[in-house]
């Protein structure tokens, strides 16, 4: 008996910057709902699902940076989601700007189960942009300035009846990301994005967004031989193109499923989690072909190093 875990990628389309957490959630609520129509038993929301993406902005007040973090989790703008996955017996993936008691802030996402309880954690590791104002650019991308790097690992969690794994928008551009996570035998790794198509550093890349974004989730798909779920936050976002491109990517890299607008849109795929094995057991059998000995500037520096092979 395979155990099949049907999850519905619910895209969200733009979030505009005084759209209140109420109609955000909303949103969801419908998209949730929809989920559910399709007998989907977790349904994975975009990164900083809650709001419009601020650190397209500079504020100088930090009050004004505060006020689109979440102070709990849950809380009353957000319980009703909660309630409705415990009504509905679903699970989902929630991106958020966390504000802990200590006061700190994360880009955290969680993971919460069929009765409405968060059974997993992480804290975004990867924080793409840059720290200070920069007013050449069309848009800031302040990730540096507004929040702290993830202190929660990659960690993998057994949920659902499988081992589900967690991690946001640029951190799916690393394949680190990935393969600590293959490491622990994950199935299925959710994530949310917000991607701009247009990056300032490197504009004649524009129109490689959306085939990079496939690229990458692909890529750590098969390498590790696991399900991937990315889902945007997408449409053109107070004035920002944000590229679309939700989808299910199974652990041979095939996209299964793929949402086709830039508003909110659910697509469902029944995920055959033992259908990881065919890739974890052979190809990507860790145990049988990592050579871990041969891998240690992978960790041991931050850049670029002189090269191994000495004088040329
Ligand atoms: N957004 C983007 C991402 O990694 C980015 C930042 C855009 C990086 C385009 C490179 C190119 O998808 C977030 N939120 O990380």
């Amino acid at each position: 008996m395979s155990r099949t875990l049907t999850v519905a990628a619910a895209q969200l389309g733009p979030i505009a910057r005084d759209e209140s957490r109420q109609s955000a959630v909303a949103r969801l609520s419908a998209m949730m709902r929809e989920a559910k129509t399709h007998g989907a038993d977790l349904v994975i929301f975009p990164e900083l699902a809650l709001t419009t993406f601020f650190p397209r902005w500079f504020f100088a007040d930090q009050a004004e940076v505060d006020a689109f973090f979440e102070r709990a989790m849950p809380n009353p703008a957000v319980q009703p989601l909660f309630d409705l996955a415990g009504e509905l017996g679903i699970g989902f993936n929630l991106g958020y700007a966390e504000l802990t008691p200590e006061g700190r802030h994360f880009n955290t996402s969680i993971l919460v189960n069929r009765k409405g309880e968060i059974v997993g954690k992480y804290r975004k590791v990867h924080l793409p942009g840059h720290r200070d104002n920069e007013p050449w650019r069309p848009f800031q991308h302040l990730e540096k300035r507004y929040f702290e790097t993830g202190d929660l690992g990659f960690p993998v969690f057994e949920a659902f009846d499988g081992r589900l794994g967690l991690c946001i928008c640029n951190d799916r551009r690393w394949p680190e990301t990935y393969r600590v996570m293959g490491l622990q035998g994950v199935e299925m790794v959710l994530l949310g994005y917000n991607t701009p198509q247009h990056y300032a550093l490197a504009p004649e890349q524009d129109h490689l967004q959306d085939f990079h974004n496939h690229l990458v989730m692909q890529a750590g798909a098969y390498q590790n031989g696991t399900w991937v779920v990315g889902v945007a936050k997408a449409g053109s976002e107070e004035g920002c193109a944000l590229i679309g491109g939700s989808c299910i990517i199974a652990p041979t890299g095939e996209i299964v499923a793929q949402c086709e607008t830039l508003d909110d849109e659910v697509v469902v795929h029944a995920c055959d989690l033992d259908a990881c094995r065919r890739i974890q057991d052979n190809i990507f059998n860790f145990a049988l072909h990592r050579e871990p000995q041969t891998y240690g500037l992978i960790t041991e520096t931050k850049g670029k190093v002189a090269g191994l092979g000495g004088k040329t």
